[in-house]
């Protein structure tokens, strides 16, 4: 059942609490592996399930265009105190609405349209918002983009600079979302540095790992970080931007009111409950646990014959690239989607197959390790995986059918934050 319990939603509107208690048995059972996703606390639920929903608050705390902050300002100046504290930043914004409004400030703040940006290929493991020509990054500003190099999946800093050199972009944009290794950030501000660019780290992937001291933080060389609050970091479905201090004002402006109207501020309440807990010393045990178990996750992968981009992983993500296994990505995301295990197709570098039926797919360890699984259990979910790319290639659905209850079974002893039996 849902934790905290949807006593009055049942009443009201029972079509749609049975909606979201069939999702909480969904999440409970199974083995949930998008990169991307996590459980948030119960605690974090909580603050975001408020009356804080019925406030208007445009501004930041003592300048509002509204009345009656009292209690809001002191929640938003809280979630910012412990951003700039947990990151060491100077400046926090909490209230881009998500990943792409903060990025999407980022342009606003100091970009004119038709300027050039330059950022990591979406088929190299990017994201829409980084210049992507179907998004409004790439049609309304002039995107060049750095890859990783094909015969060691990696950025080759070199290549970086060379490009840079010859483009003079204005912004140049390091982190993305399908990333397996740690990302340069000292060269990256090198880089930017000499060619007069200002450089934007998206960590959105890695936050909770940067928390938790398990990945190089880029505050002290971006100019300007931005982030969601959902994904390794555990909190509400939002985002951040931290900046110099010179850069502030550029981007509290663009954020509102250049882009968003009124915050949401039980998703701020929400991000400053996460922020709480991810300055605890448990988190950071969380975020190396993140790692060691994505380790050992590749390492029982390519022991079954896995190709993996980049050889492997240093944070929570892994891309496999499944073209010596005589199936797309799609197919075997929907077979291990049915075999209980929840990730999602992917690109790979130079893939040749079409970004709706790739060639990878994309796991990681965010949530599974919030669960509370380990390395020890990493073989046996490498053993699921290989079973089940097995049965689909034979069209096994009975053999599907088996794994998820063994996928089951194994989380039926692995609590979960929002659902209690
Ligand atoms: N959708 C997110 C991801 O899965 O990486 C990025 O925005």
């Amino acid at each position: 059942m849902h934790e905290p319990k949807l006593t009055h939603l049942a009443t009201e509107d029972p079509a749609i609490a049975e909606l979201i208690e069939a999702e909480t048995t969904r999440q409970f059972e199974k083995l949930r592996m998008i990169a991307s996703e996590n459980y948030t606390s119960t605690a974090v639920m909580e603050a975001c399930g408020t009356v804080l929903n019925n406030k208007y608050s445009e501004g930041y705390a003592g300048k509002r265009y509204y009345e009656g902050q009292q209690f809001i300002d002191p929640i938003e100046s809280l979630a910012v105190e412990r951003a700039k504290a947990l990151f060491g930043t100077e400046h926090a914004n909490v209230q881009p609405y998500s990943g792409s409004p903060a990025n999407l400030a980022i342009y606003l703040a100091f970009l004119q349209p038709g300027d050039k940006v330059m950022s990591m290929a979406l088929a190299h493991g990017g994201h829409l918002t980084h210049g992507s020509p179907v998004s409004v990054t790439g049609k309304w500003f002039k995107p060049v983009h750095y890859g990783v190099e094909a015969e060691t999946g990696r950025v080759d800093m070199d290549k970086v600079r060379e490009l840079a050199l010859a483009e003079r972009p204005k912004l140049i944009i390091a982190g993305g979302t399908a990333i397996p290794r740690t990302i340069d950030f000292p060269a990256f501000a090198a880089i930017a540095r000499e060619v007069g660019a200002i450089l934007m780290a998206d960590i959105a992937h890695i936050a909770g790992l940067i928390a938790g001291g398990a990945h190089p933080s880029p505050v002290g060389f971006a100019d300007v970080v931005t982030t969601t609050t959902h994904k390794t970091l555990r909190g509400p479905r939002g985002a951040m931007i931290m900046a110099k201090p010179e850069h502030a004002t550029a981007v509290d402006k663009a954020v509102f009111p250049g882009l968003q109207g009124g915050p949401h501020n039980h998703t701020t309440a929400g991000i400053a409950v996460a922020l709480h807990e991810a300055s605890q010393p448990a988190f950071k045990e969380y975020a190396h646990q993140i790692v060691a178990n994505a380790q050992a996750l590749a390492a029982a992968l390519t022991e079954r014959g896995f190709n993996l981009v980049s050889g492997g992983t240093d944070n929570h993500l892994i891309l496999i690239d499944l073209s010596n296994k005589e199936i797309g990505g799609k197919p075997a995301a929907k077979a291990l989607d049915a075999a209980g295990i929840e990730l999602n197709f992917n690109g790979v570098p130079f893939d040749t197959r079409r970004p709706l039926d790739p060639s990878g797919i994309r796991l990681g360890t965010p949530a599974l390790t919030t669960r509370g699984l380990t390395e020890a259990q990493m073989p046996q979910v490498a053993q699921w995986m290989d079973e089940t790319i097995a049965a689909a290639v034979k069209d096994d659905t009975a053999g599907l059918e088996r794994i998820a209850g063994e996928v089951r079974d194994l989380l039926a002893a692995y609590p979960m934050p929002g659902f209690v039996a």
